[in-house]
C-alpha cells in the first residue's frame, strides 16, 4: 500500500464505465509513459491485421468499432507496452530476500523483464545467465531425474495456440502428462461439469445469440470489471427491453447501472443504461438454493397445466427428467430461501421470466465454478437450460465467461493432464514417440507432489503460479524446496522469488511485440470465449534485443532436453505454419485446413456440437444430472463462521495489481478491506473501519491467519464476507477445493473474525 496516499472508503455513486473509465484509460497510459505507443497499440487492438488484447478472453463484435477496447484491457497493454525496465543493474541492486519484502504492485512496477537471469545462491542474487546456458540447465536437471514425473509443467492462459501445442508435445515425448494449468483454479468445473451434461466442457453461444436472447442471466461474474467488452452486449440487450437478471452476492456497479465509453452521445449527456433488471442478492454459495427454486417452480407451473417446459425437445433429446423431477420437488421452499437468502416470491419471480423467455443465455464466472461442488452446480445451469430447450437455437446457450485470453485455446490444444487415450494415440501416430498414458498432476496434485519432496521440477510458461494458488504459506514452503524453477514471463512476480535452489527467469516476447524468426514475421493464435480462433501479430518492437518467444524457448527447451529427438524442433521454432499443420493432424474434427482457415483475419469459428443439437455424451443424450441437497460447500457449525469469497478488485489483473484502488466498489488505497453487512459487524462488535484478523475454520492442525484487515460496511448478504486476492490465499486450504475438477473453492473459506496484532493503518470512511 502506497504509504503517502491516505486509505478511504467512499461509496461510488455513478453509473459504471464512462467518463470514470474514459480517465482511466488516459491515466494509466500515461502512468506507464507510453500515451503515444499505448494509443497507436490500442488502435491495433482486437483489429484484423493487429494482436488480440492480453486481458480477457471476450469475443470481438460481429460489427467492429474503429475502437475495440475496453479500461481494463488498456491497463493490460500499457502495463505490457511500459518504459519501466527490470535490467541486470537491477537485480544487482536488490537481494532476493530484500525483494520478498515489496508488495507485489511494487514488483508490477519495476517494468519489463530485459535478458534471462539465473538465480546465484552465494549472492542472494538473480544474475545474467546465456540463453544457451540457461536451456543447458533446465536440460540437466529434466534428464537428472529419476522419472518425468518429478517435473510439473504449469500453464498461464495467456500461451498462444502454437506455443502451448509445442510445450504439450515436448512434455509428453519427455515422458510426462503433469499440466497443471491456470484453468485448475478457474474454469475447470466448465471442463469437467459440463462434458457429462451436454457433452462439450465449453460455451454454446456465439456473439450473434446476445442480439436474440430474450432475457440474460449473469451469475457470478463481475462483467464490468473482468470482461468490460460484454457491458456493450447487455446495453444493447437492455435498450431492447430484455431482461437481464443479476444474481450475485455484490450488487456490482457496472452491473447496476452504465455509460457506454464509447458510446459519444451517452457520455456526452451523461447518460447511462440501468443493466439489471432485477438483483437477485443470493448468500455465497446459495445459487444452488435458487436454481432448485427455479426449476421447482417451472415443475409446479407445468402441473398446474402450464405448458412451459421445452416437452418435444426433452423428450427428443435428454435422458434424466423423472429423477431431476424427483430431486427438485424433495426440497422445501422454506429450505430454499433459508440457504439462498431469497424469497419465494423472487425465486419465482425471475422464474417467469425464464419461463416466458423463448431463448435464454446464462453467463457466468468464478463465483459459480468456484465451489467445492463448482462442476455439478454447473450441471444444474445445464439442467434449467435443458427444460426450456435452450440449446441449438438462437439467442439461447450457457456462456462461461472466461479468464485469460487464451485459456480455453490452451485446453483445446492439449494442455490437459488427463488427456484420453484417443488423443494419445494421434500423439504416437502424428510424432511417431509413444507418449505417457497415466494422467498427470493437475494444480492441487502438483502441489502436494511438491510438499512430498516428489517433485523436483517446477516449470512456469507465463503466469504466476506461487501466488496464485492457495495456501500461501505451505505453498511457499514446498516451492522452496525445489531443485529448479523455471518462470517464463514479461514481468517480474512473486513467483520468481519463492524459487529452488538453481532458478531461471526467462523474459519473452509479448503479445503485442513483433515476432520475427529467420523465416520472417510470425503470428499466433488465439481462441476466444466463444470457440472463434484468430490471429494475433504484434505492432511493438520486442523491447530488448535479449528476450525471446516463448515458442522459441519450449523448442530450445526440447532441444535441449531431448537431443534424441525426431521431432523437428528447430524448424517449429523459425516457421509458425508447420505447427498450425501439426495442430491439423492431431485435432482434424476441428482444426482441419488450419493455416488455410487463418487467412482469413476474422478467424474460424470451433464446431460446437450442442449448437446442432448433437450432443458427444457416452449416451449421445443431453444428459439431467441430480447433484442432492442444497448446499454446495461443507456445512460448518460454528455461528460465529463467516463464508469469505476472494474476488478481483477493478484494479488489478489476477495476481497482477495495477493499483490499490477499486473504484466501483469506492475503496482507495487500501486492497486489505473485509466487505461486510452492517449487521454481522455489529454482532461482533465492531466499528465500521476496524482493523481485524481472520482465521480459517478447520481442523487439519494448520492454523491459517491473515492480520491488518479494515472491515468496511457493505452491502452483502448475512454471513457472507469478500476481500481481495491474492492476499487473502494464505486462508484459502489445499484440501478445500471441488473433488470432479480440483478447482479451489476460492469463493466461500469459511473464516471466523479474530483481534488484530497488527497495526494496520485505519481507513477513512467518507460520507
Ligand atoms: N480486469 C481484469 N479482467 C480479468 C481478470 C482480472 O483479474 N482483471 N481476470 C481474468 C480471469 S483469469 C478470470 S477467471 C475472470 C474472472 O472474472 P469473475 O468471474 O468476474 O471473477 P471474480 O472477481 O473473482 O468474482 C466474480 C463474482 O463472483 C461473485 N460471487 C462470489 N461468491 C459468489 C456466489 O456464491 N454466488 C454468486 N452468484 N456469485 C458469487 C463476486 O461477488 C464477484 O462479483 O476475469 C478475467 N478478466
Ligand atoms: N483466492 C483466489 N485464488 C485464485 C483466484 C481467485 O479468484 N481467488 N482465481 C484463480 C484464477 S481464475 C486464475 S486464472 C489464476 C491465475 O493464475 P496465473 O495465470 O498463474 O496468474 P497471473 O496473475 O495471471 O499471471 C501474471 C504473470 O504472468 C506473466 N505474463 C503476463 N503476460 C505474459 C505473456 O505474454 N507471456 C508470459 N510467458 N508471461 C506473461 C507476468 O510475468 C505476470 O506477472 O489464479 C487463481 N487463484
Ligand atoms: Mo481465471
Amino acid at each position: 500500500m502506497s504509504k503517502e496516499k491516505e486509505s478511504t472508503f467512499k461509496p461510488y455513486h455513478h453509473p459504471a464505465g464512462g467518463w470514470g473509465a474514459a480517465g482511466a484509460t488516459a491515466k494509466v497510459l500515461m502512468e506507464q509513459s507510453v500515451l503515444v505507443k499505448g494509443s497507436r497499440g490500442l488502435l491495433a487492438m482486437n483489429q484484423p491485421g493487429g494482436f488480440k488484447c492480453p486481458s480477457c478472453a471476450f469475443p470481438d463484435p460481429d460489427h467492429r468499432k474503429t475502437l475495440e477496447f475496453c479500461e481494463n484491457g488498456a491497463k493490460a497493454l500499457a502495463h505490457e507496452a511500459t518504459k519501466a525496465r527490470v535490467t541486470r543493474e537491477f537485480f544487482e541492486r536488490h537481494t532476493v530476500t530484500e525483494l520478498m519484502d515489496k508488495s507485489d504492485y511494487w514488483l508490477e512496477m519495476q517494468g519489463r523483464l530485459t535478458e534471462p537471469m539465473r538465480y546465484d545462491a552465494a549472492t542472494d542474487k538473480y544474475v545474467p545467465v546465456a540463453w544457451d546456458d540457461a536451456f543447458a540447465l533446465i536440460g540437466k536437471h529434466l534428464r537428472a531425474l529419476e522419472s518425468p514425473h518429478q517435473a510439473e509443467f504449469y500453464t498461464s492462459g495467456r500461451t498462444a495456440n502454437e506455443t502451448a501445442f509445442l510445450y504439450s508435445i515436448f512434455v509428453r515425448e519427455f515422458g510426462t502428462n503433469n499440466f497443471p494449468d491456470c484453468s485448475n483454479m478457474c474454469h475447470e468445473p466448465t471442463s469437467r461439469g459440463l462434458p457429462p451434461a451436454i457433452g462439450v466442457g465449453k460455451g454454446t453461444i456465439v456473439m450473434a445469440d446476445f442480439d436474440h436472447a430474450e432475457a440474460i442471466f449473469v451469475i457470478g461474474q463481475n462483467t464490468g470489471t473482468n470482461s468490460p467488452r460484454m457491458m456493450t452486449n447487455l446495453v444493447e440487450a437492455r435498450k431492447r427491453g430484455v431482461p437481464v437478471i443479476l444474481i450475485n452476492p455484490m450488487p456490482e456497479r457496472a452491473l447496476i447501472r452504465f455509460t457506454e465509453p464509447q458510446d459519444i452521445l451517452q457520455m456526452a449527456t451523461f447518460g447511462s443504461t440501468a443493466i439489471s433488471s432485477d438483483f437477485v442478492h443470493v448468500r455465497i454459495g446459495g445459487d444452488l438454493a435458487v436454481f432448485k427454486g427455479m426449476m421447482r417452480a417451472l415443475f409446479e407451473a407445468e402441473d398446474r397445466g402450464e405448458a412451459v417446459l421445452d416437452t418435444a425437445f426433452i423428450a427428443e433429446h435428454t435422458v434424466g427428467l423423472e429423477a431431476l423431477r424427483a430431486d427438485v420437488m424433495s426440497v422445501s421452499w422454506a429450505d430454499i430461501t433459508r440457504i439462498s437468502g431469497i424469497t419465494e416470491e423472487q425465486i419465482r419471480h425471475i422464474a417467469g421470466i425464464y419461463a416466458k423467455s423463448n431463448a435464454t443465455i446464462i453467463c457466468y464466472g468464478m463465483g459459480l465454478t468456484q465451489h467445492q461442488e463448482g462442476s455439478r452446480l454447473l450441471q444444474q445451469v445445464a439442467n434449467l437450460l435443458l427444460l426450456k430447450g435452450n440449446f441449438g437455437k438462437p439467442g439461447a446457450g450457457i456462456a462461461p465467461i472466461r479468464g485469460h485470453s487464451n485459456v480455453q485455446g490452451d485446453r483445446t490444444v492439449g494442455i490437459d493432464e488427463k488427456p484420453s487415450q484417443d488423443y494419445l494415440d494421434r500423439v504416437r501416430d502424428v510424432f511417431g514417440f509413444e507418449p505417457p498414458r497415466a494422467h498427470g498432476h493437475h494444480v492441487l496434485e502438483a502441489l502436494e507432489a511438491m510438499e512430498a519432496g516428489t517433485a523436483k521440477v517446477f516449470f512456469g510458461m507465463g503466469g504466476n503460479f506461487a501466488r496464485a494458488v492457495p495456501d500461501t504459506a505451505r505453498t511457499y514452503a514446498a516451492m522452496w524446496r525445489l531443485n529448479l524453477t523455471v518462470g517464463v514471463a514479461t514481468k517480474l512476480n512473486r513467483g520468481h522469488l519463492v524459487h529452488g535452489k538453481d532458478a531461471l527467469i526467462l523474459p519473452v516476447v509479448s503479445r503485442s511485440e513483433i515476432i520475427r524468426t529467420t523465416a520472417g514475421e510470425q503470428f499466433v493464435t488465439i481462441e476466444d470465449a466463444m470457440a472463434n480462433v484468430t490471429p494475433s501479430r504484434g505492432v511493438f518492437e520486442p523491447v530488448s534485443p535479449d528476450v525471446r518467444p516463448e515458442t522459441e524457448i519450449v523448442c530450445r527447451m526440447a532441444m535441449a532436453t531431448l537431443p534424441e529427438s525426431r521431432t523437428p524442433w528447430a524448424q517449429y521454432m523459425e516457421d509458425y505454419t508447420l505447427i498450425r499443420d501439426k495442430i491439423a493432424a492431431i485435432y482434424p474434427d476441428i482444426y482441419a485446413d488450419f493455416s488455410e482457415k487463418i487467412k482469413n483475419p476474422r478467424g474460424f469459428h470451433l464446431d460446437i456440437p450442442p449448437r446442432r443439437r448433437v450432443w458427444p455424451t457416452p449416451n449421445g443424450k443431453a444428459n439431467f444430472l441430480v447433484l442432492p441437497g442444497l448446499e454446495v460447500n461443507d456445512v460448518v457449525a460454528d455461528p460465529a463462521m463467516l463464508r469469505l469469497a476472494t474476488i478481483r478488485s477493478h484494479d488489478q489483473y489476477n495476481t497482477t495489481i495495477y493499483s490499490n484502488n477499486d473504484r466501483y466498489r469506492g475503496v482507495y488505497n487500501n486492497r486489505l478491506v473485509i466487505f461486510m453487512n452492517k449487521q454481522d459487524r455489529e454482532d461482533r462488535g465492531l466499528e465500521n473501519g476496524a482493523v481485524i484478523g481472520l482465521e480459517t475454520c478447520s481442523d487439519d492442525g494448520y492454523r491459517r491467519y491473515v492480520d491488518g484487515l479494515t472491515v468496511i460496511d457493505y452491502p452483502m448478504p448475512r454471513g457472507a464476507i469478500a476481500g481481495y486476492y491474492p492476499e487473502l490465499n494464505p486462508l484459502l486450504p489445499l484440501d478445500y477445493f471441488d473433488e470432479i475438477s480440483g478447482t479451489p473453492a476460492a469463493k466461500s473459506i469459511p473464516v471466523k473474525v479474530v483481534p488484530s496484532v497488527a497495526s494496520a493503518a485505519p481507513i477513512r470512511i467518507a460520507g
